[in-house]
């Protein structure tokens, strides 16, 4: 069994159309969405709110590099471009985790090197599976509980934003 988690992110252009279009990208495989919030820009680059929400895949079949080129397969396919890192993009789908599975591969690190210092994961993430542990570092809840109240807070639900029909 390989269940992974994925963080959805954009803020360019019709942001919910683009999640959506993760959601349906990745339809075969999905388990569980988040709601959708709304959250600051993380980071060194000024720029617009995100949209951002996790989601749960599930496959048998898949390896982690499969969740990659999945993930990757939805972001050329919402037209994404290599751009500044950090900055704007139309859809962003990163691997969070692949199981338990703790990786130094530059390629793919798991789990997401980031993960357990951003609200706009952990908080859509604790959300959708109240019970989540990121590998080697504990579970979301106390992970987001150890974050800044205000960027735990700033992390905005988006009302009547359903990603699944
Ligand atoms: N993604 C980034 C940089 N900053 N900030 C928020 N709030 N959400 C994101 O998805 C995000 C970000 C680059 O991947
Ligand atoms: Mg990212
Ligand atoms: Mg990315």
């Amino acid at each position: 069994m390989s269940s992974a988690v994925l963080s959805i992110g954009s803020n360019i252009g019709d942001r919910l159309a683009q999640l959506r279009s993760a959601v349906s990208g990745l339809a075969p495989y999905l388990t569980a969405a988040s709601p959708v919030f709304q959250t600051p820009p993380w980071g060194p680059v000024r720029q617009q709110p995100f949209l951002n929400a996790v989601l749960l895949v599930s496959d048998p079949e898949a390896s982690p590099a499969d969740w990659l080129e999945r993930a990757q397969a939805c972001e050329q396919a919402a037209g994404r471009t290599r751009e500044q890192r950090w900055g704007p993009r139309t859809l962003d789908v990163d691997v969070i985790t692949v199981d338990g599975v703790v990786s130094e591969d530059p390629v793919l690190t798991l789990p997401h090197p980031r993960a357990a210092e951003r609200a706009f994961v952990l908080v859509p993430w604790w959300s959708v599976d109240p019970e989540a542990q990121l590998p080697g570092r504990g579970s979301v809840l106390e992970l987001m509980q150890a974050l800044p109240a205000e960027e735990v807070a700033a992390v905005r639900l988006l009302p009547g934003a359903e990603l699944r029909p």
